[in-house]
């Protein structure tokens, strides 16, 4: 589907009638995936806040003065635990994210690399977001045994740079390239609720559907508006636009992860359980996401009143499997 896709395409899809673009979602995600089935993956944020980055929408960014834990790398022992916790409640993926423009001191780069070979060895997806990545950094993470690299596009090319002014569209887009050129799977989606419009979500999704191949996982982060950064006010997004979101990546991106990502604090239920019959089978589990709130021990409640469950490990593995040989590559789980 995906050379000929057009922003026409995907418009003619995002704005189905919802009983149809819901039928249409959750029959992609039967036809892939077990629609029972909800993978949970634990965040780490291992390096925080004091970024050089100018991202409006981030609580990290050294530019805003907003009121966030900062602290340094992180040790390996501590994620080490942290990461047994999170196993131990279920979790079968860990991602660790650092507040960094991308590498940068080697000594820091190589824990990195440790945290990763901990984490495989502990039967897990391991997953880092570290910015931007030069080929050799990608070839060492490979090495290490990464399972994928969390690199989003955020939103559409044109309104990327209203949102973030230190680094272009075409950057991160040749991140993702050197990831995929060392077999690494990608994990790569966007923030909807910015004050973009409707054109530009379906210029990500565009964006996204369209790399070769497209992301095995996909993050559809729902904007936390933080104090004192620059969207903190930004329009609340209509609940049905991010159920059209998920279902429409969905169909896109039929053999993916779509991960209902940030944003779930405060959600209902039931919106909750719209995004999953639209094709939504990954959620971050845990109090906090990297800074801010996140539902906690209230999943293990959304679940039961959903009839639906955590993903065993070995369940994990085949989704992986079948993802990365949907795409043509030789996955490393
Ligand atoms: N510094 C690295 C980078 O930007 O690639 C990795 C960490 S950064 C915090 C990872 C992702 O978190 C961003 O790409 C963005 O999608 C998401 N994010 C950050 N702040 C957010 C917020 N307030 N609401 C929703 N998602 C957010
Ligand atoms: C992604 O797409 N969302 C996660 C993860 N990848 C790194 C981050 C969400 C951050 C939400 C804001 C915060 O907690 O600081
Ligand atoms: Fe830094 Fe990432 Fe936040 Fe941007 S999104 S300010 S790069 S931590």
């Amino acid at each position: 589907m995906a050379e000929n896709l057009t922003r026409d395409t995907i418009r003619e899809i995002y704005e189905l009638p919802i009983p149809e673009l819901l039928y249409r979602a959750a029959t992609v995600h039967r036809a892939h995936h077990d629609p029972t089935k909800v993978q949970f993956c634990q965040l780490e944020n291992i390096k925080s806040g004091k970024c050089q980055e100018d991202c409006k929408y981030c609580p990290q960014s050294a530019h805003y003065d907003v009121e966030i834990p900062e602290y340094g790398l992180e040790s390996v022992q501590q994620v080490i635990e942290a990461a047994r916790e999170a196993r131990d409640g279920g979790a079968t993926r860990f991602c660790m994210g650092a507040a960094w423009r991308g590498p940068r001191n080697e000594q820091e780069f190589e824990r990195v690399l440790d945290m990763v070979r901990a984490i495989r060895s502990m039967g897990m997806e391991a997953c880092v977001t570290l910015g931007l990545l030069n080929e050799d950094q990608a070839a060492r993470l490979a090495e290490a045994g990464l399972t994928s690299y969390n690199h989003n596009l955020d939103t559409s090319p044109e309104y990327y740079e209203k949102i973030i002014t230190t680094r272009t569209f075409e950057d991160r887009l040749k991140t993702i390239r050197n990831v995929r050129k060392v077999g690494v799977s990608v994990c790569s989606g966007g923030i909807v609720g910015m004050g973009e419009s409707r054109e530009d979500r379906i210029g990500m999704l565009h964006s996204l559907a369209t790399l070769d191949p497209p992301p095995e996982s996909v993050p559809i982060n729902l904007l936390v508006p933080v104090e004192g950064t620059p969207l903190e006010k930004a329009p609340p997004l209509g609940n049905i636009e991010l159920v059209r979101c998920i279902a429409t990546a969905r169909i896109l991106m039929p053999t993916s992860r779509v991960r209902l990502s940030a944003g779930r604090q405060g959600m209902t239920t039931e919106m909750q359980a719209l995004c999953f019959f639209a094709g939504a089978n990954s959620i971050f589990t845990g109090e906090k996401l990297l800074t801010t709130p996140n539902p906690g021990e209230g999943d293990q409640a959304l679940m039961e009143i959903l009839g639906m469950t955590s993903e065993s490990a070995e369940e994990t593995n085949q989704e992986f499997a079948q993802a990365t040989a949907a795409n043509g590559i030789n996955g490393q789980n």
